[in-house]
């Protein structure tokens, strides 16, 4: 009885885990500001901060492995990471070149062990280049995906096992999602907002896995879905910055492991079996 109760309260918990929180976050490419936002809706930033340089690439991670996301930066002319293990002003935690000059960074938990760490597109081949450590060094997977042309994302797209990756195409507002890091046809291909828009992968809805969103350049409207597939926005449209600053999203508040779900449904079962023992 009371491994049954455990399990099928654990199960429900599972299911419904909206416990962690995922905000979103605007680099100015022009100033080297950040604006951080903990909630999807209008509304003031929450947290703002100089970091990096003006023309560098900005995007979030949890490089300690804590469960909370924070600020990278990419210098593209040097293929210099900065990475800084909170979201406030401050020298980089970690400092090292990965790829070449021009690339394109991606981010992603790889190997599925709780840290986000770096990976590096070659436009001209796509031939995408992750390693599993937040180091200088040889990648650990390497292998080719897509055309040329196209905007590389990351993502825990079926919320099972590590991050996948995908590309946008802006021409088309096109995403071609793939699960697996390897060469292959991608598992799923829609169009989702508007040619020109700029893409935002993230969990909106906290249920471990990723999903996608758009930003509309012209009015900072954000347009965010929890499936990947092709349809209106879950979340109601907001407005956040000018839409001219680089989108990323970030887990601001960790989802619970599954050890910290099973004593939570120990310490309710516990709860139950006194309230019970109290009413007879
Ligand atoms: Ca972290
Ligand atoms: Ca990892
Ligand atoms: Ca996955
Ligand atoms: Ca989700």
């Amino acid at each position: 009885m009371k491994r049954l109760f455990i399990a099928a309260t654990l199960a429900t918990l599972l299911a419904h885990r909206a416990f962690g929180q995922t905000g979103i976050g605007l680099a100015d490419p022009s100033t080297a500001t950040l604006y951080l936002r903990d909630s999807l809706s209008n509304g003031a930033p929450d947290t703002t901060f100089s970091f990096g340089a003006p023309g560098w690439t900005y995007f979030a991670g949890d490089w300690n492995g804590d469960g909370t996301q924070t600020i990278g930066v990419y210098n593209p002319s040097t293929a210099t990471f900065y990475l800084r293990n909170s979201n406030s002003a401050g020298s980089s935690d970690a400092t090292f070149t990965f790829g070449s000059p021009g690339w394109k960074p991606i981010i992603g938990d790889w190997n599925d062990d709780g840290t986000d760490t770096i990976g590096i597109v070659d436009p001209t081949t796509n031939t995408f280049y992750l390693r599993n450590s937040n180091t200088a060094g040889a990648p650990d997977i390497t292998f080719t995906f897509g055309a040329p042309g196209f905007t590389p994302l990351a993502g825990n797209w079926d919320g099972l096992g590590g991050d996948g990756i995908g590309l946008y195409d802006p021409a088309t507002g096109t995403f071609y999602l793939r699960n697996s890091l390897s060469s292959g046809a991608p598992d799923a291909v829609f169009a989702f907002g508007a040619p020109g828009w700029k893409p935002i992968p993230g969990d909106w809805n906290n249920d471990g896995a990723d999903t996608i969103g758009v930003v509309d350049p012209a009015t900072g409207t954000f347009y965010l879905r929890n499936s990947n597939t092709a349809g209106g926005a879950d979340i109601t449209p907001f407005q956040f910055g000018t839409g001219s600053d680089q989108p990323f999203s970030f887990q601001t508040i960790p989802e619970p492991s599954t050890l910290a779900l099973l004593l939570t449904s120990i310490a309710l079962y516990g709860s139950r079996r006194r309230r019970r023992t109290r009413d007879c």
